[in-house]
């Protein structure tokens, strides 16, 4: 994987066999990989090292438990060789303590927005709150919607030094060009990927039209 891309690459993928496949063809060109329960679930959590030998492994888990379970999941993923994990943050300061205290070195990226629309209903409305909560724990970085840049600009001027990660490119509407340039540092897709017939070339499109926006506005 490469710091050159900023681009991670979400392996929401039923077939382990086919996961890897994907990951082998693409690994050299993106920073990370995240996977979610689509693929947990059926690979079991041995798919986290297996994943691990391509770099850096990012687990969608969006951890929304007591302390101790998000603690005992947190180790879990640590221990198979994740290098990040996402957590929702609303559960409160005490719960997103637990993970942050649990991941040792891993980084732990805090949800605070969506990219569905359900998010406008209970989330969004308290994102700032959840920002700040997040921010005063020193958390890794924040997920936040590539595919709403009014919320992308909020978060990005309340959180001027955090690091932003951005799904909702691709098959939900968003283009990688316009969330970086509203504030993402990093950008998540999958559909537009893993569906594409040519997985590569998609990675190559999304590298460039980052790379554009970076090299003009740097
Ligand atoms: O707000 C979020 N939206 C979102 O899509 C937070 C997420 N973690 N995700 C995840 O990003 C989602 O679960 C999926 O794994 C990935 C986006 O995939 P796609 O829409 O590019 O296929």
């Amino acid at each position: 994987m490469t710091d050159n891309s900023r681009l991670i690459v979400a392996l929401d993928i039923g077939s382990p066999d086919k996961a890897m496949e994907l990951a082998r063809e693409v690994y050299r060109e993106i920073f990370a990989i995240k996977i979610n329960w689509p693929l947990l679930m059926v690979a079991g959590v041995g798919i986290i090292r297996e994943l691990s030998s391509y770099g850096k492994v990012i687990c969608d888990l969006k951890i929304a438990d007591i302390p101790n379970t998000n603690s005992l999941i947190t180790s879990n993923v640590r221990e198979n060789g994740g290098w990040g994990i996402i957590t929702h943050t609303f559960t409160g300061s005490d719960s997103l303590g637990a993970v942050i205290d649990a991941a040792g070195d891993m980084k732990v990226f805090a949800v605070v927005s969506m990219s569905h629309p359900g998010s406008d209903q209970f989330i969004n409305p308290v994102s700032m709150d959840l920002l700040r909560m997040a921010v005063k724990q020193k958390i890794g970085g924040v997920i936040a919607p590539g595919n709403d840049l009014v919320m992308l600009r909020k978060i990005r001027e309340e959180g001027k030094d955090l690091m932003i990660v951005s799904p909702g490119i691709g098959a939900q509407g968003g283009n990688p060009a316009d969330a970086i340039r509203n504030g993402s540092d990093y950008v998540i897709a999958g559909r537009s990927i893993y569906n594409s017939e040519d997985p590569l070339g998609e990675v190559r499109r999304i590298n460039s039209a980052v790379s554009s926006v970076i090299h003009n506005e740097v």
